[in-house]
């Protein structure tokens, strides 16, 4: 059995222009992951860059940092058993015409550029925790306990 865990999931702009916040969060709800942060905020190109600092020699991130902060995000922290793994897999792939229909991506975006949600990357060790502190100060996380955790844990 895996680790329980908390893993840094965005909304992105295009997500929260398009009316997706409560979408996203009832699913993540739904599959009975644990909401332990969150912030409504505009992020500024000194934390985009950053954020997506992996990609700086990329021809694309230019654009991608124009576009995470060309508008308000919901960042968020959510916790619960192998969390990043389990959000990425309801995130579906990087491009939304790849992913499919049932996850995020493949049933609110068409568009590589305009994929709606961030999750932190399980195949990166480490880059949930990372992402969490670039986003949260420890005080603005919120330890509490699940009533239902019985029902949804053996
Ligand atoms: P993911 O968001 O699935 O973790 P990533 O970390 O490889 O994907 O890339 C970060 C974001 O950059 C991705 O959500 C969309 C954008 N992106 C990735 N590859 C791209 C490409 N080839 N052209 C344009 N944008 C791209
Ligand atoms: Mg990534």
């Amino acid at each position: 059995m895996s680790e329980h865990e908390r893993t840094f999931v965005m909304v992105k702009p295009d997500g929260v222009q398009r009316g997706l916040v409560g979408e996203i969060i009832g699913r993540l709800e739904d599959r009975g992951l644990k909401l332990v942060g969150a912030k409504f905020m505009q992020i500024d190109r000194e934390l985009a860059e950053d954020h997506y600092g992996e990609h700086e020699d990329k021809p694309f991130f230019e654009g991608l940092v124009d576009f995470i902060t060309s508008g308000p995000v919901m960042a968020m922290v959510w916790e619960g058993q192998d969390a990043t793994r389990q959000v990425r897999g309801m995130m579906g792939e990087t491009d939304p015409a790849d992913s499919a229909p049932g996850t995020i991506r493949g049933d609110f975006g068409l568009d590589l550029g305009r994929n709606v949600i961030h999750g932190s990357d399980h195949e990166d060790e480490g880059a949930n925790e990372r992402e969490i502190d670039l986003f949260f100060d420890e005080d603005e996380l919120v330890g509490w306990d699940q009533t239902n955790e019985t029902w949804l844990y053996e």
